[in-house]
């Protein structure tokens, strides 16, 4: 690893990880807070809408959350000389080539460690062609069935190209297009492509742009001040690239056609085509510029209008994927899609409550969450923290903290949240409870009567068979108190694919029991995925939108959820946590 004064976001968070790593190796039980730390703040920069270099030089560093003081101050040192004293001296020893194999998802510093200099990989190439010839199962601690995960999380791996997260797409395409808006001659500037059609992750970010003078439009796109390098510029298009590898392509037309630019790099590809074979049949050709009718060319300056004179209402982008939409546009069947203004509260947030989990715990008291929720003017919040750790306390123990966090909340509920808040009335006593690998709860069955409802999700023994992980998850669902299954496939974007499940028999499931499956808007999560809300609104299973919060400011990323919601063709009838704090109640019970 390379350090350097320009290092990006993705950069910085392997070089935190490889000092967590370091630390761990060097074992002192006293780095075992520093290890934590030095992990969140990677999990942070990983999260981070800009830059952290350019947060730095405008002074904002310590603004993230999860950076503290000591890291910021090293971060500093980085960013100023292009060093860092500390990060080196921790690294000082161990074998720089164990923190590439630990990008494999399963690899820990120990045995990344171990890999490196008990059989001396290098590389992730010879660490599967090691695989491959047996040589790991032979190592000691190993065994087949360690060196089979590895084999297969490799393969995983490579099968990835590294897309951004939406946040950090949204982010930069916001700085770009705000810039475009300076100049003289752009007179809108919007995005296009995945972008647009808010999509999970986005390869390559695209622009387009309305201006008279395409040719001074883009001598402006192509000298916007963060540029690394520009790849590409034409009459129409330009293409720069942004620090952290992200693409930039801007497309330009004049006012009148810019709607048929909008649509035509608006995506996707699959909407493209199915669209142009429905205009072909009804005797008209599309292009970027416009619909060409008995050889003659139909401009358009906005959308609406390119869609109406193929006879269909305005499809939201979110929709734009080959997936029923146009016949719906046809038909006048499109649905109203939920909005984030018709959310009422928020029902997965962690706060900083001490429920001695072996957990994340989040970095907001409640108050601050509470008074962050009334700022939404949410009318109710869940706070939903991790059920305590099962192998260090014993039953009554358990209870006995739930116990305390019903009491802290109760207290908000009489006092707090009365005399201080003009929209928020109540505040849910929930869990977020493991579901344990044979289908139990982390948790002893009399503590769930503590709680107003439970939310249960997985957060370890990722690989099963489909038809053994359907059944642990139902047998969990079927606790009376729980109520949502919290990020059902446990993907992590870029890091690790879902768990295997049987769609149809927990639709199937969640329908008749009335159980409800969460929209998880936490921008590395978004699960339940688009295609599968889908689903679940096709099959009638209720939804709920949470932001999986562990600071105040993450409940922002509501809007994140409500992207997914929407792809995923869900309307206010779907969500329940659209409902008011009445409806909600009712139908709780
Ligand atoms: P991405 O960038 O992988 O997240 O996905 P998109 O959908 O943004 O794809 P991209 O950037 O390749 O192209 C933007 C949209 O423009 C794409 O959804 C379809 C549309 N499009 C129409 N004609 C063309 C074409 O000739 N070339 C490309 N690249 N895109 C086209
Ligand atoms: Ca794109
Ligand atoms: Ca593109
Ligand atoms: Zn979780």
């Amino acid at each position: 690893m390379k350090l350097s004064r320009n290092m990006t976001n993705v950069e910085i968070a392997e070089l935190l990880r490889a000092v967590a790593a370091s630390y761990q190796l060097k074992g002192e039980e006293k780095n075992r807070f520093r290890i934590i730390a030095y992990q969140r703040a990677a999990d942070a920069i990983e999260h981070a809408s800009s830059e952290l270099k350019d947060l730095w030089d405008d002074g904002k560093l310590k603004e993230v959350p999860g950076i503290g003081e000591s890291i910021a101050s090293h971060l500093d040192e980085l960013f100023r000389t292009g060093k860092s004293k500390h990060f080196e001296e921790v690294m000082k020893g161990l074998p720089k080539e164990m923190f590439d194999l630990m990008e494999v998802p399963g690899i820990g510093a120990k045995t990344a460690y171990k890999l490196v200099t008990k059989i001396g990989i290098k590389s992730l190439d010879e660490l599967e062609k090691a695989g491959k010839k047996g040589k790991i199962a032979e190592l000691e601690g190993f065994g087949e069935e360690s060196q089979s995960d590895i084999l297969r999380s490799i393969e995983e791996t490579k099968g990835r190209t590294k897309r951004h997260i939406l946040p950090y797409a949204a982010a930069n395409a916001g700085l770009v297009i705000e810039w475009m808006l300076k100049s003289k001659v752009v007179k809108k500037a919007d995005p296009l492509g995945s972008l647009r059609r808010q999509a999970a992750t986005v390869g390559d970010i695209d622009i387009a742009v309305s201006s008279d003078n395409p040719k001074e439009a883009l001598e402006h796109f192509v000298s916007y001040p963060k540029k690394t390098r520009t790849l590409e510029k034409g009459d129409r298009t330009a293409s720069i690239v942004l620090p952290g590898d992200v693409q930039v392509d801007c497309m330009v037309q004049p006012p009148d056609s810019y709607g048929a630019l909008l649509q035509h790099f608006t995506g996707s590809k699959h909407h493209n085509i199915a669209l142009r074979e429905y205009a072909i049949k009804h005797g008209m050709s599309l292009s970027e510029y416009g619909i060409k009718i008995k050889g003659k060319l139909n401009k358009f300056a906005t959308e609406e209008e390119f869609y109406k004179k193929l006879g269909m209402d305005w499809i939201p982008p979110e929709l734009r994927e080959d997936a029923g939409e146009i016949e719906a546009a046809l038909n006048d069947k499109l649905p109203q899609l939920i909005e984030l203004k018709d959310i009422k509260g928020d029902l997965q947030i962690h706060s900083d409550f001490d429920i001695e989990t072996s957990h994340d715990v989040g970095e907001s008291s409640m108050e601050e969450i509470i008074r962050k929720a009334d700022e939404l003017d949410y009318e109710y919040i869940a706070l939903t923290e991790h059920n305590p750790s099962k192998s260090k306390h014993k039953e009554a123990e358990v209870i006995d903290l739930i116990k305390k966090k019903k009491e802290a909340i109760d207290k908000l509920n009489y006092s707090f949240v009365k005399r201080e808040c003009k929209s928020v009335q109540k505040v849910f006593n929930s869990l977020e409870i493991d579901i344990l690998p044979e289908g139990g709860l982390a948790i002893p069955e009399k503590a769930l009567d503590l709680l107003d409802f439970a939310l249960i999700s997985i957060h370890s023994t990722f690989r099963l068979s489909r038809d053994a992980m359907t059944k642990r998850v139902l047998t969990a669902l079927a606790y009376p108190r729980v109520q949502i299954f919290a990020h059902p496939t446990a993907r992590k974007l870029n890091l690790r694919e879902g768990v295997e499940l049987n769609w149809p028999e927990i639709l199937t499931f969640c329908k008749k029991e009335n159980k409800w499956l969460e929209v998880n808007a936490e921008p590395m999560r978004l699960d339940l995925p688009d295609t599968l809300v889908r689903e679940a609104v096709k099959a009638g299973v209720k939804l709920t939108l949470g932001t999986d919060s562990h600071s105040k400011e993450a409940l922002n990323n509501m809007m994140f959820g409500i992207s997914v919601a929407r792809r995923g063709w869900a309307t206010k009838d779907d969500i329940v946590n659209s409902r008011s704090l009445k409806e909600f109640e009712k139908m709780l019970h």
